[in-house]
């Protein structure tokens, strides 16, 4: 078991818990290499750069490609190189991002934005997927502690992030698992590595 991906709205503590993680395994011996969407290629940090700071009105369709193209970038020239070479690569953000924010968020129709995601990802799924939760006043309350400046997205109403999270919430099939991350950093972070241990064990027990 070597592809994770932590995913969850807006401030869930995301970011925080893929830190921890890389260092917690690496501590433990394990080559790991940790990634952010999007992001992570010359080419995907320019598709960030359009997709989060443009000051420049887009089509939302216009939105999905950028993210799209910085994935499929990263999942090229990245993710699947390290995962050959037999690192455990762990993600802050994949293609569930893309279900919650364009599909739920925008509006955009999910068949269709699925059937482009596995274009862009040549259908590499993640073996394990951790859905950070938290409501979305505590999202972005964390957000103003920690000094951020909001992006596009963030900058959207309470409205847009709600049905994000709801999209989270609802999300299920095999190897998710939802982690209440309005509890402390340590209980989040102990939440998370039972998880991956027990996939990790039970993806070497049927090899
Ligand atoms: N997007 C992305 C799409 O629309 N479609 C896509 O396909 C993709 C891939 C990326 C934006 O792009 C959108 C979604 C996003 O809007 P970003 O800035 O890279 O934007 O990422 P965000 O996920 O928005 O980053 P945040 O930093 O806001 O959220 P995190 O990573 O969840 O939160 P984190 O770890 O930075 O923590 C925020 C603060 O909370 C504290 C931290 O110390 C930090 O100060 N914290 C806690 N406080 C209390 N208790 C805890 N348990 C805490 N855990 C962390």
């Amino acid at each position: 078991m070597t592809f994770v991906v932590v995913e969850g709205p807006e401030g869930a503590g995301k970011s925080t818990l893929v830190r921890w993680l890389g260092t917690a395994f690496r501590t433990e011996g394990r080559e790991v290499l940790t990634v952010r969407e999007p992001g992570g290629t010359p080419i995907a940090e320019a598709a960030r750069k359009l997709a989060l700071k443009s000051r420049h009105d887009r089509a939302y369709a216009a939105e999905l490609f950028l993210f799209l193209a910085a994935r499929a970038d990263l999942v090229e020239r990245v993710i699947r190189p390290a995962l050959a070479d037999g690192q455990m690569v762990i993600a802050d953000r994949f293609g569930l991002s893309t279900i919650a924010y364009q599909v739920a968020g925008r509006g955009l129709p999910r068949a269709d934005v699925e059937a482009a995601l596995r274009v862009a990802t040549g259908g590499l799924t993640p073996d394990l997927t951790l859905i950070l939760d938290v409501p979305v006043t505590v999202g972005r309350e964390r957000q103003k502690v920690a000094g951020k400046v909001r992006d596009r997205i963030e900058r959207e109403d309470d409205t847009f992030h709600t049905r994000v999270r709801e999209a989270y919430r609802s999300a299920s099939g095999p190897g998710i698992v939802h982690i209440d991350a309005s509890q402390t950093r340590k209980a989040v972070q102990d939440a998370a590595w039972r998880e991956i241990v027990a996939a990790t064990a039970l993806s070497l027990k049927g090899a």
